[in-house]
């Protein structure tokens, strides 16, 4: 029934890291002279940073990442950042260019603008402003574990720069596809971000959430990491703001008789071969599945990573068979994804059924990676059903907003007797006395 494909499927999306392997247990022992928990490792990590600065930074950066990082190399040299734009591909260079117009426009035309309301009766004039300003300094987390991501850089910083933000500091692990990937620090420079240092997991957000020398705090701290980059981010916020706890990668796919297998397949693949995230066919068309399944297999066969997306598959993820269009909608959207493809005749139809996804991608020519890497939204996503509360990171998450509030004599006049009747109720006379102090000479 479609409420046990529910729980099943609950269960499937989105493995939580909270789970300590015996492994990560020997290893804490080894680095903490304790068997702690990752949320503990985060916490402690934390909090030497915050009290001990960057010697702690240093410590913890080598600890985990690189032995031999030297102080020196914290921050990467803006001569290296510009060597690596001068080194990689003009092709490559070209295709974040256009990346760049597409974010940036999308970016810029949903940006929020000053709403002013003005109440004039007779000589009385209210004016209530609400204004937005950008945040002046962001941290961005660019992962460098298992795979570069310069689409991340492209994802988070240009709907940064889009709202006005003026300073973006990039942390990213000393590794091959982290700092010392060209393609990542190429696009850091085209991008303008002159700020990249050499740090990740929770010594990286340590160091954006508290500052260390050298290392200005920032505001808010955005992008994806892995667990301890998640938990230091959860643990740092409300001294500093945070997108939200990225989990593994995750889509739906809903598929109806229109849909070719071969694209359903590949969909579900190019989300299973990031991370074990899942990947979820759900179908009332019963031939489908058997194709859907043929494909995946046929398409496995020829990916580097078909190890990884394989295991995926097999933990995390299901085809399900429902009886109509309306029972899929209901599951999606109890599912809330990250990543919804609608994979049918008409999308609109569904559209119109389903509250909660990260993104939606409609018809059978808009496969999910256009959202990752080309289309203008930011792959930036709610993941393990938050999309349920949650949103995609977007321009308007750099500002912030103030109330502005303006009153005249008159309309002061015409405002006094209800604040201080609110005044006396809570027994505060020096709120009533604020109003009448200004009207007494009337
Ligand atoms: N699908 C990932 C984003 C990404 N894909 C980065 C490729 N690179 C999470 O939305
Ligand atoms: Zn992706």
């Amino acid at each position: 029934s479609a409420e046990e494909a529910l729980l099943t499927l609950r269960k499937k999306l989105s493995p939580r890291g909270d789970i300590v392997s015996d492994a990560g247990r020997a290893r804490t022992i080894e680095l903490f002279g304790a068997p702690l928990s990752p949320r503990e490792v985060a916490t402690r990590i934390l909090s030497e940073i915050k009290e001990q600065g960057r010697a702690a930074l240093l410590k913890y950066a080598r600890l985990l990442d690189k032995p031999d990082l030297q102080d020196g190399d914290l921050r990467v040299p803006q001569a290296e950042i510009e060597a690596a734009h001068a080194a990689v591909d003009r092709q490559f260079l070209s295709t974040i260019r256009r990346i760049r117009e597409n974010v940036s426009e999308f970016q810029s035309r949903i940006l929020h603008e000053d709403v002013r309301l003005v109440r004039q009766d007779g000589l009385a004039r209210v004016e209530l402003t609400q204004r937005y300003l950008p945040l002046k300094r962001v941290g961005i987390c660019v992962p460098g574990g298992a795979a570069a991501y310069p689409s991340t850089i492209l994802m988070t910083a240009i709907p940064a720069q889009a709202a006005g933000v003026q300073e973006l500091a990039v942390v990213t692990p000393p590794t091959k596809f982290g700092a010392y990937n060209t393609h990542v620090l190429a696009t850091c420079a085209e991008l303008g971000i002159t700020e990249v240092y050499r740090v990740g997991g929770a010594q990286a957000v340590a160091a954006l959430a508290y500052g260390v020398e050298g290392i200005p705090r920032v505001d808010k701290i955005v992008g994806p990491g892995n667990m301890f980059v998640a938990l230091a981010k959860q643990l740092v916020f409300g001294d500093v703001d945070i997108d939200s706890i990225a989990g593994p990668s995750e889509v739906v796919v809903i598929a109806d008789d229109s849909a070719t297998a071969s694209f359903v397949a590949s969909d579900l693949l190019s989300q299973a071969e990031h991370s074990p995230g899942s990947s979820i066919l759900i179908t009332w068309h019963r031939p489908l599945i058997e194709e859907v399944q043929a494909e995946i297999h046929r398409q496995l066969a020829d990916l580097p990573r078909s190890e990884l997306a394989s295991s995926s598959l097999r933990d995390y993820g299901a085809i399900v068979l429902v009886d109509s269009l309306e029972t899929a909608c209901r599951l999606t959207d109890e599912l809330a994804p990250e990543h919804l493809h609608l994979s049918t005749k008409s999308p609109d139809q569904l559209l119109e059924r389903i509250q909660n996804a990260g993104a939606i991608f409609c018809g059978h020519y808009t496969p999910v990676a256009l959202g990752d890497y080309f289309a203008g939204p930011s792959h930036v996503l709610p993941t393990g059903g938050t999309a349920r509360f949650a949103n995609g990171l977007c321009s308007n998450d750099f500002l912030k907003r103030s109330s502005v509030i303006r009153f005249n004599r008159d309309a002061l006049d015409d405002a006094a007797q209800d604040v201080r009747t609110i005044a006396t109720v809570e027994g505060l006379t020096a709120h009533s006395q604020s109003v009448d102090i200004r009207l007494k000479d009337e």
